[in-house]
C-alpha cells in the first residue's frame, strides 16, 4: 500500500509506539526470576549448611549464571564498533518525477529512523578515533516497509568486486598469528594487499585524508558508494547516488589528537553523540541525489557501476530532497544499537540496484551474516528490527520465533485460507524488480570500463588545500613508517607515483626511500598462468581538474560555526568569576558549552567571593577532549604555572591548531608557559583580551574558534 497522500506528522512515532510492548521498566517492581517467581534472596545461593557446597537444585542461581553465560553474541566481523540514535526523516522536496518510494512522496511528511554510525576494522571495544572509513547506516521505518541505506563516510570503495571483501578484511584486521594491531591498517597485511591492489587506490587518498578522522559523527558526509535505481510510477528507471551533508559541516581532527584522545577518551564519539541528543543539539543531514538519466550511463569517462568513482558535483550536482534529524537515544545498547541488523537489499518500491558487482555481493552477505550474528532467520522480528507496516508470508518456525501464525496454511497457492495472504499488483504497491534488459556470456572477468585506477585518485589530490595534501602525506609516511617490510613500502611509492609525483616524493623522503623508476605491474601476483592481464591499471584524466567538494577546507558550503563546540575553561581560586560568566553565555548563545577545568575538581572561588562548580580536573580532562581554550584573568599563577598539565594542556591545544583565548593575567599565565613570542607574533589563532572588555573579547574569541583549527600553525612540507 502507498503511504497516506495526506503528511501524517504522527507517522514519525511509530516506531516508538511500536517499541514500547518490548520495554519493561523495573521500578517499583519485585525481583523476579525469568518464570516470575519473586526472590527473596538475591545475595546467597542455596547450600548445604552455611560452609556447605551449593545444591544443584537451587533454581535461581542455576537459572541467572546460565543466562549470564550467554549473554555475548558474535560481534559484526566489520563494523563492530558503533553507535546509534532514533530520530526521522522529513521530506523538503519531492520527488515523485524519480522514485515512488511513498516516504518520499510529500513535503513534511516525517519517517521514523534508527541510525548507526561504526568504525570498520576495530572490535566492539576499540577506540571511536581509529583512523578507519566510517559506516554510515539508517533504517528507515516507511509505511511500505523497511529500508536501509547502509553507507559509508567515504563515497568510494577499496575493491571493485565482492569476492576480494573477504581478502581486504583479512588484510586490514589484526594480523591472524599475534591479533596485533587493534583497529590499525598501519601494518604490513594491510599496505601488502593495497599494494597489489591498485583498484584501492582512490579510497586509499581518502582513507589517508582526515576524512577518516572525523570530529564528530555529527561532522561528517554519509554516501551511498553505489550506484543505485530509482523508479517512478511509469516504471522508467534514473539512476542515483546518495548522500548526507551534515548541517554543522565536514570537521575532522589531526591524526596526534586522534591519537592522544584514543587514550583519555576511546568512546569521544559515543559520548558526543549521546550528550548532543541529551542537551538537545539534535545531530541534522540533508539528504541530496545526484540522479542520472538511463541514457546518459554511458556518457562519462568512468563506469557508473564502478563502486570506486564518484560523480564529480560539478557534473551532475547534489539537489537536496529531505533532512533527517536524530533526536533521541537508544533506552538500551544491546537491544537496539548492537541488535539492528541492516542490509541494502532491504529497499521499498521505488528503490532498485544496479549491476555493480561489488553491491551485488552485499546482497548475499548482509541476511547470511545474521543467521551467525543473531542466531536466527527470524532477526526481523527483533523490536529494533521490527517492520511498522504488517508484514504476512508462510515463512514459519525457526529458532525464537515469536509470531504466532493463526490458521492450518502455510503454502501458496491455498484455497483452505481463501488464497490469503495475497500477492500486491504493481498498483497495490507490489515490489517488481527493474525489468533491466540483460543478454551476455556468462564469464568470470571484469569490464575494461573498470580498469581506471588513478584518474579519480588524482582528482581527490588535486582538490584538496595545501593543509590537507600535507596531512595525506604524513598519514602515508606513519602508515608505511609502521610497516617493516621494504619491499611494500618501495612498492607503494610506485602506486603512489601514479597518482602525483610531488606526494609520492615527500611520502619517500619521509621513509628514506626511493621511487622506484618501472612501478612493479602489482595485478601480476597471485594470478592463474592463463588469466587475461590485458587490463591493466591505467589512469584516465578526470575530465574536472579539481572540486571543492571533495575537500573539507575549501568546501564553500561549509559554514563558519561553533555549534555544540566545546571550550576548557582553565580556572582557579581568584578566578575572574566574571569573566568566566559572561564566556560561557557568550557561548551558550551560540548553542557551544564553556566547561570549568580546575586543579581539583569540586569549586573554585572567585574574585568577586563566589564559587563556580568544576567540571573537570586536569586529571580527568585533557585539551584533546575540547576544540579552544580560554584562561580567564586572577588566577593563582602560581598553583597553575608550575603544573605541567596546564603546560601540556596548553602545547597540546596549539599544536592541534585550536584557538587560544586569554584575558588579563591569562595572559601571563600564557606567557609564562611558553607562548610569549606566539602573542607578540600575533598569531591569528591566539586571542589576547587587555582592556577588560568582555564581550569584544568573547565575539573575537569566537569567530576565531567558528573557523574549526588554526591551519596556518602548521609547517608547509
Ligand atoms: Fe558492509 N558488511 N560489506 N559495506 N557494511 C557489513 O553486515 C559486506 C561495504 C557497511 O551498522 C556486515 O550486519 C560485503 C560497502 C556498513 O550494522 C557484512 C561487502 C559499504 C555496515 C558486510 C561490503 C559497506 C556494514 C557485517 C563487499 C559502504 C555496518 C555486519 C561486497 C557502501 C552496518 C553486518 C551496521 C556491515 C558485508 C562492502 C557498509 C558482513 C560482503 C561498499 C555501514 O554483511
Amino acid at each position: 500500500m502507498k503511504q497516506d497522500s495526506t503528511p501524517d506528522f504522527n507517522h514519525q512515532d511509530a516506531k516508538q509506539k511500536d517499541l514500547l510492548i518490548n520495554k519493561s521498566d523495573a521500578t517499583n517492581k519485585f525481583l523476579t526470576t525469568n518464570q516470575g517467581i519473586k526472590i527473596n534472596d538475591d545475595n546467597n545461593s542455596l547450600k548445604a549448611g552455611e560452609r556447605g557446597p551449593s545444591l544443584l537444585e537451587d533454581f535461581i542461581l542455576r537459572e541467572k549464571i546460565t543466562h549470564f553465560d550467554h549473554e555475548r553474541i558474535p560481534e559484526r566481523i566489520v563494523h563492530a564498533r558503533g553507535s546509534g540514535a532514533h530520530g526521522y526523516f522529513e521530506v523538503t522536496n519531492p520527488i515523485p518525477q524519480f522514485t515512488k518510494a511513498g516516504f518520499l512522496q510529500e513535503a513534511g511528511l516525517r519517517t521514523p529512523v534508527f541510525t548507526r554510525f561504526s568504525t570498520v576494522a576495530g572490535s566492539r571495544g576499540s577506540t571511536d578515533l581509529a583512523r578507519d572509513v566510517r559506516g554510515f547506516s539508517v533504517k528507515f521505518y516507511t509505511q511500505e516497509g523497511i529500508y536501509d541505506f547502509v553507507g559509508n563516510n567515504i563515497p568510494v570503495f577499496f575493491i571493485q568486486d565482492a569476492t576480494k571483501f573477504p581478502d581486504l578484511v583479512h588484510a586490514v584486521k589484526p594480523e591472524p598469528h599475534n591479533e596485533i594491531p587493534q583497529a590499525a591498517s598501519a601494518h604490513d597485511t594491510f599496505w601488502d594487499f593495497i599494494s597489489l591492489m591498485p583498484e584501492s587506490t582512490h579510497m586509499i587518498m581518502w582513507l589517508m585524508s582526515d576524512r577518516s578522522l572525523p570530529r564528530s559523527y555529527r561532522m561528517m558526509e554519509g554516501f551511498g558508494v553505489h550506484t543505485f535505481r530509482f523508479i517512478n510510477e511509469q516504471n522508467e528507471s534514473h539512476f542515483v547516488k546518495i548522500h548526507w551533508k551534515p548541517k554543522l559541516g565536514t570537521h575532522a581532527v589531526v591524526w596526534d589528537e586522534a591519537q592522544k584522545i584514543s587514550g583519555k577518551d576511546p568512546d569521544f564519539h559515543r559520548r558526543d553523540l549521546w550528550e548532543a541528543i541529551e542537551m538537545g543539539n539534535f545531530p541534522e543531514w540533508e539528504l541530496g541525489v545526484q540522479i542520472i538519466p538511463e541514457a546518459d550511463e554511458h556518457k562519462f569517462e568512468f563506469d557508473l557501476l564502478d563502486p570506486t568513482k564518484i560523480i564529480p558535483e560539478e557534473l551532475v550536482p547534489v539537489t537536496i530532497i529531505g533532512k533527517m534529524v536524530l533526536n533521541r537515544n537508544p533506552d538500551n545498547f544491546f537491544a537496539e544499537t548492537e541488535q539492528i541488523a541492516f542490509h541494502p537489499g532491504h529497499v521499498v518500491p521505488g528503490i532498485d540496484f544496479t549491476n555493480d558487482p561489488l553491491l551485488q555481493g552485499r546482497l548475499f552477505s548482509y541476511t547470511d551474516t545474521q543467521l551467525s550474528r543473531l542466531g536466527s532467520p527470524n532477526f526481523h522480528e527483533i523490536p529494533i528490527n521490527r517492520s511498522i507496516s504488517p508484514t504476512h508470508n508462510n515463512q514459519r518456525d525457526g529458532h525464537m520465533r515469536q509470531e504466532i501464525n493463526v490458521g492450518r496454511v502455510s503454502y501458496s497457492p491455498n484455497s483452505l485460507g481463501g488464497g490469503c495472504p495475497y500477492q500486491a499488483k504493481i498498483a497495490e504497491g507490489g515490489f517488481a524488480s527493474f525489468n533491466e534488459r540483460v543478454e551476455a556470456h556468462k564469464v568470470r572477468g571484469r569490464s575494461e570500463s573498470f580498469s581506471d585506477h588513478f584518474g579519480q585518485a588524482k582528482l581527490f589530490y588535486n582538490s584538496q588545500s595545501q593543509t590537507e595534501k600535507d596531512h595525506i602525506v604524513r598519514a602515508l609516511r606513519f602508515e608505511l613508517g609502521k610497516v617493516d617490510t621494504t619491499a611494500i613500502r618501495v612498492r607503494m611509492l610506485g602506486i603512489l607515483s601514479q597518482v602525483d609525483t610531488d606526494l609520492a616524493a615527500k611520502v619517500a623522503k619521509g621513509l628514506r626511500l626511493t621511487i622506484p623508476a618501472t612501478p612493479e605491474q602489482p595485478m601480476n601476483h597471485g594470478v592463474s598462468p592463463d588469466a587475461d592481464l590485458s587490463q591493466e591499471p591505467k589512469s584516465v584524466p578526470s575530465s574536472v581538474e579539481s572540486s571543492q567538494a571533495l575537500s573539507m577546507i575549501n568546501n564553500p558550503t561549509v559554514q563558519p560555526s561553533i555549534e555544540s563546540r566545546k571550550v576548557a575553561i582553565i580556572c582557579a581560586d581568584g578566578v575572574d568569576e566574571q569573566a568566566v560568566l559572561d564566556i560561557k553565555e557568550a557561548l551558550l548563545k551560540q548553542s557551544a558549552k564553556g566547561c570549568v577545568i580546575a586543579p581539583y575538581l569540586g569549586v573554585v572561588k572567585g574574585d568577586q567571593g563566589g564559587e563556580l562548580a568544576v567540571d573537570f580536573s586536569f586529571l580527568t580532562s585533557s585539551s584533546v577532549l575540547f576544540d579552544a581554550v580560554y584562561i580567564p584573568g586572577g588566577l593563582d599563577l602560581n598553583e597553575l604555572s608550575e603544573d605541567g598539565d596546564v603546560t601540556d594542556f596548553l602545547n597540546d591545544a596549539y599544536k592541534h591548531c585550536k584557538v587560544i583565548g586569554a584575558q588579563a593575567g591569562g595572559i601571563e599565565l600564557l606567557s609564562g608557559t611558553g607562548f610569549a613570542s606566539k602573542i607578540d607574533n600575533e598569531d591569528e589563532g591566539i586571542i589576547v583580551g587587555r582592556d577588560g572588555d568582555n564581550s569584544t573579547f568573547a565575539a573575537n574569541f569566537i569567530t576565531a574558534m567558528a573557523n574549526h583549527r588554526i591551519w596556518s600553525r602548521e609547517k608547509t612540507l
